[in-house]
C-alpha cells in the first residue's frame, strides 16, 4: 500500500491537493483532500471524489478515424498529412488551435502548444473566462493580482460579489466560513439570484443583473458622506479621487434604488458594515464579469476597498500574478513566426465562416462551451475544415471529429498544476498507469513534430526541464528539486503596493482607459429588455415579454464534465412567481426560451430566488432535444477585454407543456 499525492487538475479555484491510496497491485483504495495544504485542508468536492470512478466512464479508448477504431500510427500519420496539406495549400493562419481549461497543467496545457507555436497556427485570447475582468482591473491597479487567500483568516467581512463561492470554489468558501466562526467576521452576498452561497450570507443584497455600477457607486457616496473614507491614504497612494467624487455625488440612495431595485436603507446598512468592519475582502467573482459591461462592473466594484483605504482590497483570479514563463513553456518566444490571434468569444463567426481548414482540439469541448453554437457547430461541420480532437472522454465535440484521439486523464500523467485562486504549487506524479491506448498531450506533440519533419530541438526537450527553467524565478522558496519531493511551494506575488499604472498609483480614473478612447471611470449602462406587449389578452400572455437569462456554475459539474457519473446536467430554468402567474406557467411546466440566435427547452422552476424579469439556468446545459445552452449566447465579445456576455442573454419565453418533475 502507498499514498501518492496528486492536484486536481480541473479548471476550479480551488487546485486541491488529493491523497490517493493505491493497494500493491496498482489498484486505487481511497482518495482524500490533503488535511496538511492550507487551502484543501482535508475535504474533495463532490467531483474530486468521484474521480476514480470516472477514469473508466465514457472514456477514448483508442484513435479513431472517421468513427473506426485505428492505430496511433496511422491515425497520427492520417493528422499529419492533412495539416501538412493544408499548410501548403491555404498556409499555417488557415489552421487553428483550440486548447482551454479540461486540464490546468503546464505540460499537458501549455508545453504542449510548442508544435503549434512552431507551425504558426492560429490561436485564441482565451476570453471566454475572466479575461474582461482581469482588464478592468488593470486600467485602475495596473495590474490584477489582489488578495491572496491565506490572508482571509485576518478578514472582517467578506463580500462575495457575483461569486457563487459555496458551489465555485468551496474551499475558499469553507475559509470565510472558519474566520466568521473564529472572529466574528460577517458575510455579504450581492448576486441578483440567491443561490446556496446568498443562503449562508448574513446580509443578502440582490440588484438586477447588470446595475452593479450603480450600486457601487451609491456604496462610494455613502461612504464618503459618512466619513468612512481615507483621506490619508487615498493622498499617498491615489490619482483621480475628485473624479470618482463627482460621478458618486449622481449617485443617490433613491436613484441606486430606481436603477438596482436594492431598497437605499439596505444600501445604508450595507455602507455601515463596509465603514465599520476592516480589513475587508471584497470577493469579485467572475459571474459578475460575463455581461455586456462586464469589464466596467469589475472596475467599479473594485474601486470601493481603495476608498476604505486598503491596498488590493479585492480577491479576483490569480490567473495572471505568478511569475512563471509561460510564452517559454509554450514556445511563443522561442520563435520568429507571429501567429494571428482570434477572440475566443467569437469563434462562431470565424468557423461558420470557413477561416479555417484544419482545427486541432484538446482540453476544450466548445461543441457546448463558445456562444452562438448554431453557427459554431455549422462552422465544425463544413466539408472543408478537418477536426481532430484529443481528449480523455467522448464529449459533444468529439462528435464533430474526423479523428479522436485518447488522451490520459490527469491521475494517469505527471504534471504541474498552475491554481488561479491561490497560490501553492506541488508537483502531481501519476496514481496509475494508463487505463486505456492513450497517449500524452506532449508526446502527441512531438511525435507529430517528427512528422512534419521538424527540426526545431526546442519541441523534443525534456517538459521537466522546459518546467524548472521557467519556474526559476517564480518559487517563493526551494527549488526545482524541492518540488519534484513533493513538497507543496509557494508562488511569488508583487507586494499589494505596488501599481504598475503609468502614475505608480491608484487611478480612481484611468489614463490607460482614456488613452485608449475609454472613459477613465466606468459609466452605468442599462442592459436594456424589450418590454413587449404587457396586455393578456384571453390566453394570449406577455410571451414578448424579454428576461435576462443568467447562468451559473454547478456543484456536480466542472463545466460540461462529470455527466457520465451524475447525468446530464438538468435543463432547469427557475422564474419568478410574479412572471410565472402573468405567463401562466405552473412549476414543472416545459417552456421554450428564444431569441433571434436560436430557441432551447427546459422545465419551470418557481422560486423567488431571481427577481421578475430574471431567469436562472444551471451553465452549458442541453435540452432534451439536443439543443445547447449557447445556442442563445452572443458571439460578439465585450468592448473591455473580449470577454463574454453570457449574463446578458435576452430570451422570450414561451410556454409548452407539463413534463414530469426532475430533481437537480
Ligand atoms: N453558457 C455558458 N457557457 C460558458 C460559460 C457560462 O458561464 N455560460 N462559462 C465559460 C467558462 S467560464 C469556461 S472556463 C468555459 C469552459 O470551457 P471548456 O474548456 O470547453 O470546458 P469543459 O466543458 O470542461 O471542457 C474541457 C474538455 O477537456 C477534456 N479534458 C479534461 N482533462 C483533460 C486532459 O487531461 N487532457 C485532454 N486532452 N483533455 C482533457 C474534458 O473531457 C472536456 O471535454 O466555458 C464557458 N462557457
Ligand atoms: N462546481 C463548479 N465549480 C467551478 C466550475 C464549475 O464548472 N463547477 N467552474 C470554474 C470556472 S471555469 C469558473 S469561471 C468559476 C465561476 O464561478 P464564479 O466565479 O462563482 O462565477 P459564476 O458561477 O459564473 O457566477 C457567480 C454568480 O454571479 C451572479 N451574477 C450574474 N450576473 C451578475 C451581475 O450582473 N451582478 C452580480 N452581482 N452578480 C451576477 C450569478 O447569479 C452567480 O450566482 O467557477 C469555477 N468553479
Ligand atoms: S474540482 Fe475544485 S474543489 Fe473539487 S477537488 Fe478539484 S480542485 Fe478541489
Ligand atoms: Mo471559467
Amino acid at each position: 500500500m502507498k499514498e501518492i499525492f496528486t492536484v486536481c487538475a480541473r479548471d476550479c479555484y480551488d487546485s486541491c491537493s488529493m491523497i490517493f491510496k493505491v493497494n500493491d497491485n496498482g489498484n486505487i483504495i481511497s482518495v482524500k483532500g490533503d488535511p496538511h495544504h492550507p487551502i484543501t485542508r482535508g475535504f474533495l468536492c463532490p467531483r474530486g471524489a468521484k474521480d476514480v470512478e470516472r477514469l473508466t466512464k465514457n472514456r477514448v479508448d483508442s484513435p479513431l478515424v472517421s468513427g473506426v477504431n485505428v492505430d496511433w500510427n496511422k491515425a497520427l500519420d492520417i493528422t499529419a498529412t492533412k495539416l501538412r496539406q493544408t499548410i501548403e495549400k491555404h498556409g499555417s493562419e488557415s489552421v487553428l488551435l483550440l486548447n482551454y481549461s479540461g486540464n490546468m497543467g503546464l505540460i499537458s496545457s501549455v508545453f504542449a502548444q510548442r508544435v503549434w507555436n512552431a507551425i504558426g497556427a492560429v490561436r485564441t485570447d482565451g476570453g471566454l473566462c475572466s479575461n474582461s475582468g482581469h482588464r478592468g482591473l488593470e486600467l485602475h491597479y495596473g495590474d490584477s493580482h489582489g488578495i491572496l487567500p491565506e490572508e482571509l483568516s485576518a478578514i472582517d467581512l467578506f463580500v462575495f460579489w457575483g461569486f457563487n463561492a459555496k458551489v465555485s470554489a468551496p474551499h475558499l468558501w469553507a475559509l470565510a466560513v472558519e474566520t466568521r466562526k473564529e472572529r466574528g467576521s460577517k458575510i455579504v452576498v450581492i448576486d441578483p439570484r440567491i443561490g446556496k452561497t446568498a443562503k449562508k450570507a448574513d446580509l443578502i443584497i440582490q440588484p438586477r443583473p447588470g446595475t452593479d455600477i450603480a450600486l457601487a457607486y451609491g456604496l462610494i457616496y455613502l461612504l464618503i458622506q459618512r466619513g468612512f473614507s481615507d483621506q490619508t491614504f487615498i493622498d499617498r497612494w491615489t490619482t483621480g479621487y475628485a473624479l470618482l467624487e463627482e460621478e458618486a455625488r449622481r449617485w443617490k440612495p433613491e436613484r441606486v434604488e430606481a436603477v438596482s431595485g436594492v431598497n437605499s436603507a439596505l444600501l445604508k446598512i450595507l455602507s455601515e458594515i463596509y465603514g465599520n468592519r476592516r480589513p475587508s475582502a471584497t470577493m469579485i467573482g467572475i459571474g459578475l464579469q460575463k455581461n455586456d459591461f462586464g469589464a466596467d462592473q469589475v472596475r467599479a466594484v473594485s474601486l470601493i476597498p481603495a476608498v476604505l483605504g486598503m491596498h488590493r482590497g479585492f480577491f479576483y483570479s490569480l490567473g495572471n500574478s505568478f511569475f512563471i514563463d509561460m510564452d517559454f513553456i509554450s514556445g511563443q518566444s522561442l520563435t520568429e513566426k507571429k501567429p494571428g490571434i482570434v477572440e475566443q468569444v467569437a469563434l462562431a463567426d470565424y468557423v461558420s465562416k470557413g477561416d479555417f481548414k484544419f482545427i486541432y482540439i484538446y482540453g476544450m469541448n466548445p461543441a457546448l462551451t463558445v456562444p452562438n453554437q448554431d453557427l459554431f457547430r455549422q462552422g465544425l461541420s463544413r466539408d472543408d475544415v478537418f477536426v481532430v480532437v484529443h481528449d480523455t472522454h467522448f464529449s459533444k465535440t468529439t462528435d464533430f471529429a474526423d479523428v479522436v484521439l485518447p488522451a490520459p486523464s490527469f491521475l494517469e500523467k505527471e504534471d504541474l498544476v498552475v491554481p488561479w485562486g491561490h497560490n501553492y504549487i506541488r508537483y502531481s506524479y501519476p496514481v496509475v498507469p494508463p487505463l486505456t491506448q492513450c497517449r500524452s498531450e506532449a508526446q502527441v506533440m512531438q511525435e507529430l513534430a517528427l512528422r512534419l519533419d521538424l527540426k526545431e530541438n526546442w519541441l523534443f526537450q525534456e517538459p521537466k526541464e522546459v518546467l524548472s527553467e521557467a519556474l526559476s524565478g517564480a518559487l517563493e522558496w526551494g527549488d526545482w528539486n524541492t518540488l519534484l519531493s513533493g513538497t507543496a511551494i509557494k508562488l511569488k506575488t508583487r507586494p499589494r503596493d505596488f501599481y504598475p499604472t503609468p502614475s505608480g498609483k491608484i487611478e480612481f480614473s484611468s489614463s490607460t482607459a482614456l488613452e485608449m478612447g475609454i472613459e477613465g471611470l466606468p459609466q452605468y449602462l442599462p442592459l436594456r429588455c424589450d418590454e413587449g406587449k404587457k396586455a393578456r389578452v384571453g390566453k394570449l400572455h406577455i410571451s414578448e415579454k424579454e428576461f435576462i437569462l443568467l447562468n451559473s456554475a454547478t456543484s456536480k459539474y466542472t463545466s460540461t464534465q462529470f455527466q457520465e457519473i451524475f447525468g446530464p446536467i438538468p435543463t432547469i430554468v427557475e422564474i419568478n412567481p410574479e412572471d410565472a402567474d402573468i405567463l401562466q406557467i405552473k412549476d414543472a411546466d416545459k417552456l421554450k426560451l428564444y431569441n433571434s440566435l436560436g430557441h432551447i427547452t427546459a422545465e419551470a422552476r418557481i422560486t423567488c430566488s431571481v427577481p421578475s424579469g430574471v431567469l436562472w439556468m444551471p451553465r452549458q446545459s442541453e435540452s432534451e432535444g439536443g439543443e445547447p445552452q449557447n445556442s442563445l449566447t452572443s458571439s460578439v465579445p465585450q468592448e473591455i477585454g473580449k470577454g463574454p456576455r453570457f449574463n446578458s442573454t435576452r430570451v422570450k419565453v414561451k410556454k409548452l407543456k407539463s413534463i414530469k418533475n426532475t430533481k437537480v
